[in-house]
């Protein structure tokens, strides 16, 4: 780990305790997908134990801060100053059917901005993580977005649209709307975190998705505007609307893409 601050020794201490429960969890999956019931309460089961360990480890040395959790919601709602962000299992759906694309996400936000992410990927023992102002990294070495300038060189990556979207047609409209229009390789995979992480990386050039959680995407904010990257969100509360580049494409996917 080559960050040294307090917070970021914190969040990744919690993402390795809880990233251990998780692997074995992970294991069991695919015993269950035989089985009539299917996996689906297991894999709550999984991400609610790991949301617990990686709380606990951060309440401990910081009991009055707030936390934002997918499954638990808002802890010490009232402290706007100081707050945890975390997604225990982002790509549920990929980890629900044994496959090996997911992500623990921890960021740390004060006064509504983010300044350290952290996105583990706990079956391709890779780590993503950034503090603002300290560059962003992969394992051990620094990490910077690609150099693409045209969408017709890019690779993409969007997801969704997520269940009960009441813009489900209009979002497969745009996905088919961007790979006619601009010739780019469209991919998804099924996990906004590492989606983010992919793209400050320079594995993607860029990154659409609409009506994420902010959890999804809270811990990739940091690490891809530290790795020369720029988010865009459309709506920053609820139901988040996203586009995050390499910088140099993004203008030219932007006038593509039709988020409100
Ligand atoms: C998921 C995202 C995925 C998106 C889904 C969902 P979860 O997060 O990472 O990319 O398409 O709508 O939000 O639910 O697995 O934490």
């Amino acid at each position: 780990m080559r960050l040294n601050s307090p917070k970021m020794n914190l969040m990744y201490k919690a993402c390795m305790k809880a990233s251990r429960s998780l692997i074995r969890d992970f294991g069991e999956i695919e015993k269950l997908q035989v089985s009539s019931k299917g996996p689906a309460d297991f894999v709550t089961a999984a991400d609610r134990r790991t949301e617990k360990i990686i709380i606990e480890e951060l309440l401990k040395a910081h009991p009055d801060f707030g936390v934002l959790s997918e499954e638990i919601g808002q802890i010490n709602e009232a402290n706007k100053n100081n707050r945890w962000i975390i997604d225990p299992i982002d790509g549920t759906i990929n980890f629900l059917h044994g496959i090996p694309h997911f992500a623990i996400s921890i960021a740390y936000e004060e006064k509504e901005e983010i300044l350290c992410g952290l996105i583990f990927d706990p079956i391709k023992d890779e780590i993503f993580f950034a503090e603002k102002g300290s560059g962003a990294f992969f394992n051990n070495s620094r990490i910077r977005v690609s150099k693409k300038n045209k969408l017709k060189d890019s690779v993409l990556v969007t997801g969704g649209p997520k269940f009960g979207s009441l813009k489900k047609n209009k979002i497969f409209e745009e996905y088919v709307k961007v790979s006619k229009l601009t010739n780019a390789a469209v991919r998804k995979f099924g996990s906004a975190a590492l989606a983010m992480s992919y793209v400050a990386a320079g594995r993607f050039d860029g990154y659409w998705e609409w009506e994420l959680n902010y959890w999804d995407i809270a811990a990739g904010i940091v690490i891809l505007k530290e790795a020369g990257g720029y988010v865009d969100l459309k709506k920053p509360k609820k139901n988040v609307n996203v586009v995050a580049t390499n910088s140099k494409i993004h203008e030219e996917l932007n006038s593509v893409l039709s988020i409100d």
